[in-house]
């Protein structure tokens, strides 16, 4: 079966390089008739793994393009998901698949709701890539890719085709819990890391701040059912504060460059989902307004 993969940046390619030399058909579609030509002239994607570049020449539609969809894998950020797959679901084969690589949470459930005639798999990766230009992807951290359905916790029977492609996968049936955690820690440092324009490390010298901020965010966890996904969380968030003390976060990377971040589905995401709960988060949203404004300052979108 052919992976169609919506979405051609970092992990995108990542994803459909590594599942193309596997053998596996991947048919890449991209977002207009421009995008389409820089690809061809770049000659397809370019991979760069442990040092060694491959140029990978797969095939590549628009999304009006006549071939349905029987699995979808949408590798676009968290704020452009719904209108990426809006963009070829007319294609979608009853019975389908969608599988969604998003960071954050939010987007996956607006997907799931709207399309309920295909199935929705939430993926939370922790592998790292990034472009280098466009069409030319760096491998930059090995990492996890956890799978599930939070309305099925039945594996798909494809799963080890992931294994066979060299692409670590691992079948959850509480995909929520793994996502809502990574939520938290990226709530309680990436957000300070732009605010102090620091490295990660540099929280180390914001500790009580980041600590008031697990403690909130260990309640709206545990008001919500995930209790599992609270545990232990600020000796977690230290412990990565001081493994990637050197490294910029995501999002700290994403204002540098003035790109867009995913605040919206981060922390903008915890301080929605607590209010619905009735819940008082005085320290994220206070945070959330910070940052908003330091966005707006710098030309971004605030949510
Ligand atoms: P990216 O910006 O590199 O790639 C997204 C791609 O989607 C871009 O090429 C963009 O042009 C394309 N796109 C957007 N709208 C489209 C549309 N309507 N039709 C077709 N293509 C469209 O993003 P990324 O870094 O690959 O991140 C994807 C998701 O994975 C994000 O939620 C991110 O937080 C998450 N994530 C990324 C990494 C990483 O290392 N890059 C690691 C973990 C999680
Ligand atoms: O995921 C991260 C990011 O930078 O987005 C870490 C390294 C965990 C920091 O929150």
């Amino acid at each position: 079966m052919t992976w169609h993969v919506l979405g051609a940046g970092s992990l995108g390619s990542l994803w459909a390089c590594r599942l193309a030399q596997a053998g596996e058909a991947v048919q890449l579609i991209l977002r207009n008739e421009a995008r389409l030509v820089a690809y061809r002239a770049a000659g397809g994607l370019a991979l760069q793994t442990g040092g060694q570049w491959q140029r990978h020449n797969l095939p590549a539609e628009l999304p009006n393009a006549e071939f349905p969809i029987a699995r979808l894998l949408v590798a676009c950020k968290a704020y452009d998901a719904e209108a990426a797959v809006a963009s070829v679901a007319h294609r979608l084969a009853a019975g389908g698949e969608i599988l969604l690589l998003q960071n954050g949470l939010g987007s996956q459930q607006r997907i799931a709701e709207r399309w309920p005639q295909a199935r929705s798999l939430f993926i939370s990766s922790t592998e790292g890539a990034y472009r280098q230009a466009p069409f030319e992807v760096v491998f930059a951290g090995k990492g996890q890719n956890w799978l599930g359905d939070p309305q099925d916790a039945q594996p798909p029977a494809w799963l080890n085709t992931l294994e066979q492609a060299q692409i670590s996968a691992h079948w959850t049936p509480d995909i929520l819990a793994r996502l809502w955690r990574k939520l938290a820690l990226n709530c309680a440092i990436n957000p300070l890391t732009v605010l102090y324009d620091c490295r990660n490390g540099g929280l180390l010298e914001h500790r009580s701040e980041v600590l008031a901020l697990c403690e909130e965010l260990g309640h709206l966890l545990t008001a919500i059912g995930q209790a599992e996904a609270a545990d232990a969380l600020a000796d977690e968030v230290l412990r990565v504060i001081e493994a990637t003390a050197a490294n910029y976060s995501s999002m700290q990377q994403d204002v540098a460059a003035r790109r867009r971040t995913e605040i919206g589905y981060l922390l903008g995401h915890a301080c929605r989902t607590g209010a619905q709960q009735g819940l008082a988060l005085p320290r994220l949203q206070a945070l959330a307004r910070r940052l908003q404004t330091k966005l707006i300052a710098l030309g971004l979108p605030p949510d």
